[in-house]
């Protein structure tokens, strides 16, 4: 059992933590003009300012340790040979293999991985030249103009963000519509813009078990089947994306059309993978490629950079810092991009979905608290709404911000008002203002003493707010490759550092189970007209409350 506050290294950063949290950010810049300089690290395709945070260079070392100590390194490169670093599903998780460009072999259960995945991606390179080309023809002859994506979590989250941060890259002539929700409104009004004969339905799901994903595609073949299509046609129009063949063919999709990956793929890391077609449908194998080859730098980065130059390291260090020595529960993620407006949600994900763990990897209790809530919208839209929160709130809320230097559109002066917004919020949650700045800039003002005196506690701005700023060139498909690797391989290093699996998700495996039995509860009470009884009270009452309003009760 792991017992971290125990450890030399945790008990070390409680007792500098102690002493650092009378410090604040202003005071470190007004003491140490180099800050910028000490507190920055570059990794493919990104820049990093570390500088806004409430550490020096002694908490680094301290940070640095805690990682030492927690074998950081060793179990990066466990998981990048391919080792079961899922223990509790017995798997490895090898994403990063989905994206290895170089020319060594990546073993499972002693066969190479790495010729299938590459099978696999020229497969998915063919039928997405043959459909961007306008040659794969729908059951009346006429080019694909709509792709919809059917699936959930994991294989929906990934490659909807993606699609639309790399919009300027995108086919003009394709659209790509992504169905999740069981509701059947998304699907419904999803199939109001698109036209069976132009169609492309792409069923992704890992397991094919799925009941909103099936759901969803069972409702999509209906309507397609509803026009002038046949059975013979299903097969122009429908594409899997799937481990499961056996379960793909029995839904009547042909598996000449399915798009395999594997059980060593997390779901919400699978982005990489078959699961990633409509991406590259989107903005074609060529520039699928580069996104791969930024992720894949990224990779190699977080295996061999020093953990003191290394950015997902030094990311998840923060986060270590701020939960767990500063009291902080969440994290926000503040693009300053629009094309980046799902990669919060995604993020959301990928971080609570791996990180949210209550148990060591030997199933005994953490004793210290694990991964924050993630939350976040783009700026400058945050800064008309939340952003109130942090600056006046009274909450911790450690930021990372992320900016591209040049925009994907220029016009007018738009994108240096972007990047203004971006670093004056930055710089204004470090700094605050002061309530004598408040008064004298009042007074400067002609405001009178006693409206001063009334207003000033509320203007004033604390400060001490700690953020990170994210920087790239311009956000292209290597620049988001290496941003989503940073941010997977940041989170399994928090992980490592808290040692629990990242890689398993009890919790949504029992979110399927429940509402499966109750479904079956609420149909048997519909059709033998007796109240459910066997739930709780409050359940009970609200299944019976809704079929007596639904009037299906006999
Ligand atoms: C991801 C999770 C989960 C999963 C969905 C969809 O890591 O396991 O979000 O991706 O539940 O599962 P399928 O792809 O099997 O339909």
């Amino acid at each position: 059992m792991t017992n971290l506050p125990k450890t030399s290294a945790w008990q070390a950063l409680a007792e500098h933590a102690s002493e650092q949290r009378e410090i604040t950010l202003a005071q470190r810049f007004g003491t140490d003009e180099g800050r910028f300089h000490k507190f920055q690290l570059k990794a493919p395709g990104w820049f990093l300012d570390y500088s806004k945070n409430q550490i020096n260079d002694e908490t680094v070392k301290h940070l640095v340790a805690l990682a030492e100590a927690s074998q950081v390194s060793t179990k990066f490169n466990a998981m990048f040979k391919g080792e079961v670093v899922n223990p509790t599903e017995g798997r490895a998780a090898l994403h990063s293999a989905l994206r290895y460009q170089g020319s060594d072999a990546i073993r499972v259960d002693g066969e190479d991985v790495v010729p299938g995945i590459r099978d696999v991606l020229d497969r998915m390179s063919t039928f997405a030249n043959k459909v961007r080309a306008g040659e794969w023809l729908g059951f009346t002859g006429k080019p694909i103009t709509d792709i919809v994506n059917i699936g959930i979590g994991g294989s929906d989250l990934g490659p909807l963000m993606a699609t639309e941060a790399l919009q300027p890259f995108a086919h003009d002539a394709l659209n790509i519509h992504f169905v999740s929700n069981v509701d059947g409104s998304h699907m419904v009004s999803t199939l109001k813009k698109v036209d069976p004969e132009t169609t492309l339905f792409i069923v992704a799901s890992k397991t094919f078990t799925t009941i909103e994903t099936l759901t969803n595609a069972t409702t999509a073949r209906d309507w397609f089947l509803e026009s002038k299509a046949t059975e013979n046609d299903v097969a122009k129009h429908f594409a899997a994306l799937s481990t499961n063949a056996e379960k793909v063919s029995d839904f009547g999709i042909d598996t000449n059309n399915m798009f395999e990956f594997w059980d060593w793929v997390g779901g919400r890391y699978s982005l990489w993978s078959a699961i990633g077609l409509p991406l590259m449908l989107c903005i074609g194998p060529e520039q699928f490629q580069r996104f791969l080859s930024g992720a894949a730098d990224m990779d190699k980065h977080a295996k061999e950079a020093p953990l003191s130059e290394n950015m997902p390291v030094m990311l998840a260090l923060l986060t270590i810092w701020y939960s767990n020595f500063f009291g902080a529960s969440s994290h926000l993620i503040a693009p300053y991009d629009q094309y980046l407006h799902r990669f919060p949600a995604y993020l959301q994900q990928l971080t609570m979905e791996s990180n949210g763990k209550s148990v060591h990897v030997d199933g005994s209790s953490v004793s210290v608290t694990t991964g924050p809530i993630v939350w976040g919208e783009p700026g400058t839209n945050g800064q008309h709404a939340y952003f109130q929160l942090l600056h006046q709130g009274t909450h911790l809320i450690p930021a990372d911000f992320i900016l591209a230097m040049e925009s994907c559109n220029p016009c007018g002066n738009h994108h240096e008002l972007l990047i203004a917004n971006c670093l004056a919020q930055t710089e204004a949650l470090m700094k605050g203002k002061s309530t004598d700045e408040v008064a004298a800039e009042m007074a400067a003002a002609g405001v009178p003493p006693e409206k001063i005196d009334a207003l000033k506690t509320h203007r004033t701005f604390e400060g001490n707010r700690p953020t990170n700023t994210l920087l790239t060139q311009r956000l292209d498909p290597y620049a988001l490759g290496a941003l989503i690797a940073l941010y997977e391989n940041k989170v399994f290093a928090e992980a490592a550092i808290w040692d629990i699996n990242p890689f398993d998700q009890w919790g949504v495996e029992l979110g399927k189970q429940l509402a499966t039995t109750l479904y079956d509860d609420m149909q048997a009470s519909v059709s033998n007209g007796k109240p459910v009884d066997s739930h709780d009270s409050s359940t009970n009452g609200l299944i019976n409350h809704i079929n007596a309003a639904r009037n299906i009760l006999a």
